[in-house]
């Protein structure tokens, strides 16, 4: 039975989000949202109880049928369900990751002359890790050997991912008892497929150990050769100021979204939109000019490094539209739902897919191809710029927040001490006096059956609150750069007051913008670096942190999970009950038995309260377990410039008195 329709208050936390649905219902069109109210979702599949993996099925496991046709159990079969998720998305991620390669590979050959090598200090980074010598030789002649050494880790013949030596040794050896260490990013994928095709591994607790090396190959692999090699490619990120949600889109100027993936052609697009010819041309058809901005994790890759801002999350790319202020969406790969189509069709809006592995019908594709980049990006602009004169009526809510994103890894140690002395030991030691009760990865998707960024909103509101800090990247990100809370300025009214002394010491907003889902990897690298430093054990299974993803819907969320926690987190998905609730036993192994093995757990937590009261329950047992003191809200607050207009109002004994004290 369909559920009953929501309100658009229901749907969606946005205050822009809910404007637009209101429109929409006004003018009765369809969007995710509404689907989301009319499908109502399988009981069966959504559990992990449907087996189609051979035609004598689809065999759904409910009420007196505990085994398939072959004999499958309801744990083997579930435990396939969540295996194959992960491998779908550790393939998504991973298959980026080498788009990325190859451009850096053409780059090098000179045959993309539009790409060049914007970092050659992180170039010089990858070389070491991949063992390119670097001496007496020219950045394309790195660059070429890095590229191709990257492309190596996707089929290597012999020996494990490269970047497993990036984590902590006491991690590295979990991996190796374990035997869980991936050979090659592509191998596990296949492995995972081809253990889980009718009579093939049939043990649960098998076939999810297989999950985990899978996995490792997209956390340790794919993603971070992804985020490096973008690195490398586009810059490394460093703050800079934006904006977040829909408002951002002009009345007056060519609106051009970019949404999808992928940095290598919306890096070009921006450079199209920076044209001088181009800014004419709009100006010819009457525009102000050219505005770019972003949906989904194109978004935060343009953010981070250009200053783009977020139109927004996940489950506004049909919203943007509905806007009739955007002349074209331009797409890449991933996260794209074909609803926009039907809705675009609706206004002057051109969808333009752009990848050779993304065709939507209905939709224009232009091919990408490296070696012409900015030209395609410059025909792209200009067909946009096209559609300016036939715009109809306008709805752009009056929405918008400020951003400071760029915590590139490389950022944060600056940060914290300069280039004279940057180093994560004042963050390990805010976290080992307590100021900083904990760090939280905040990350992860927007899901239909969800209302829209409710549960982002309340669990970061309370994490700062209590002094956690946020890691955040993909759409979660986006939620909380709408909700305004990265700004430097944010830590003083929402952050509890040691999470507060820390950001202001610093400069830096309670919740850190790292970039796109593949930099969940710089999140690797900071927990990575967080372990050797010292002071907060030796793994990152020692790390008072949680990890998670309150609002997930994709496979590739169910990959970073894996990833994540095979690399020691303790991670929650909200709001549902999760992909395999109908086997208690696979619930058992992503959880105790997990943790067992690997110091790692998954769990499924569909409120927003209990989500908050495991985490803050986890971190306090991390730290008590490291010998550190108890976290106790009332010790700070007593120090910082959000103090100085109270203490000028006192004469100077008195000043000196209320910072240090009577007795000082
Ligand atoms: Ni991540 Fe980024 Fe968003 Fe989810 Fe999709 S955009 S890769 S999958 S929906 S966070």
């Amino acid at each position: 039975m369909a559920k009953k329709e929501r309100t658009p208050e229901e749907s969606s936390r946005d205050e822009a989000a809910i404007r637009l649905l209101e429109h929409a219902c006004a003018i009765e069109v369809e969007t995710a949202f509404t689907r989301a109210d009319a499908i109502a979702a399988c009981n069966i599949g959504s559990q992990g109880l449907c087996c189609k993996n051979c035609s004598m099925g689809p065999c759904r496991l409910v009420g007196k049928t505990v085994r398939g046709v072959c004999g499958a159990t309801i744990a083997t079969v579930a435990a396939r369900n969540f295996a194959r998720a992960v491998a779908a998305g550790a393939s998504a991620h991973s298959d980026h990751g080498r788009g990325l390669a190859y451009t850096l590979l053409e780059a090098a050959e000179g045959k993309a002359p539009d790409y060049v090598v914007r970092d050659p200090v992180k170039l010089n980074e990858m070389a070491r890790y991949l063992g390119v010598k670097t001496a007496d030789r020219s950045i394309e002649e790195i660059a070429k050997d890095v590229a191709l050494a990257s492309l190596t880790e996707f089929g290597k013949v012999e020996g494990t991912v490269s970047y497993l030596k990036r984590a902590p040794v006491k991690r590295q050896k979990i991996w190796q008892e374990q035997g869980i260490e991936p050979r090659s990013i592509d191998r596990e994928i296949v492995e995972m497929l081809h253990r889980t095709h009718i009579g093939n591994d049939q043990d649960a607790e098998h076939i999810l150990d297989q999950a985990l090396r899978c996995a490792l190959g997209d956390g340790w692999g794919g993603s971070m050769l992804a985020t490096d090699l973008s690195d490398v490619l586009f810059g490394t990120p460093a703050p800079v100021r934006s904006g977040a949600n829909l408002g951002i889109l002009n009345n007056n100027k060519v609106n051009i979204v970019v949404h999808g993936h992928e940095p290598t052609l919306s890096e070009m697009i921006v450079a199209a939109s920076l044209d001088p010819e181009l800014i004419e041309y709009a100006r010819s058809k009457g525009a102000d000019g050219i505005q770019l901005s972003g949906i989904c994790c194109t978004a935060n890759e343009t953010l981070m490094r250009q200053g783009v801002p977020l139109a927004g999350n996940f489950l506004q790319q049909e919203l943007a539209i509905l806007t009739g202020a955007v002349e074209a969406m331009v797409v890449d790969i991933q996260c794209i739902m074909q609803g926009i189509v039907p809705v675009a069709e609706r206004y002057h809006t051109e969808i333009i897919t752009t990848s050779p592995k993304v065709k939507i019908t209905g939709a224009t594709h232009i091919e990408f191809e490296e070696h012409r980049a900015l030209e395609i990006a410059k025909e792209i602009v200009r067909r946009a710029i096209d559609h300016f004169p036939e715009r109809g009526e306008m709805i752009v809510p009056d929405v918008q927040a400020s951003v400071v994103p760029g915590f590139s890894h490389e950022y944060i140690t600056y940060a914290l001490g300069g280039f004279y002395r940057g180093s994560l030991r004042p963050l390990n030691d805010a976290i080992a006096a307590g100021r900083i009760r904990g760090v939280v990865a905040n990350i992860g998707c927007n899901n239909a059956r969800v209302c829209h960024d409710e549960l982002f909103r309340y669990v970061a509101t309370e994490f700062l609150k209590n002094d956690v800090l946020l890691v955040e990247t993909g759409c979660g990100a986006i939620a909380s750069a709408k909700q305004g809370y990265m700004t430097p300025e944010a830590a003083l009214e929402v952050a509890g007051p040691g999470l507060r002394e820390v950001c202001e010491t610093v400069g830096i907003p309670p919740v850190l913008h790292l970039g796109s889902c593949v930099d969940n990897s710089r999140i690797l690298t900071v927990l990575a670096q967080m372990a050797t430093e010292g002071g907060l054990g030796q793994d990152i299974a020692d790390i008072p942190a949680v990890g998670m993803a309150p609002e997930w819907m994709s496979e590739k969320a169910i990959s970073i999970a894996t990833y994540c926690v095979a690399s020691g987190a303790y991670v929650i998905m909200g709001g549902s009950t999760g992909p395999v609730s109908g086997s208690e036993e696979v619930l058992h192994i992503l959880s105790e038995v997990w943790e067992s093995k690997i110091g790692g757990r998954l769990e499924f937590v569909v409120e927003g309260e209990e989500i908050v009261r495991r985490s803050l329950e986890h971190i306090d047992k991390k730290r008590a377990a490291l010998g550190l003191p108890e976290y106790d809200a009332s010790k700070w607050g007593k120090s910082g410039d959000w103090r100085m207009p109270e203490l000028l109002e006192l004469p100077f004994e008195k000043q000196i008195e209320a910072v240090y004290g009577v007795n000082r």
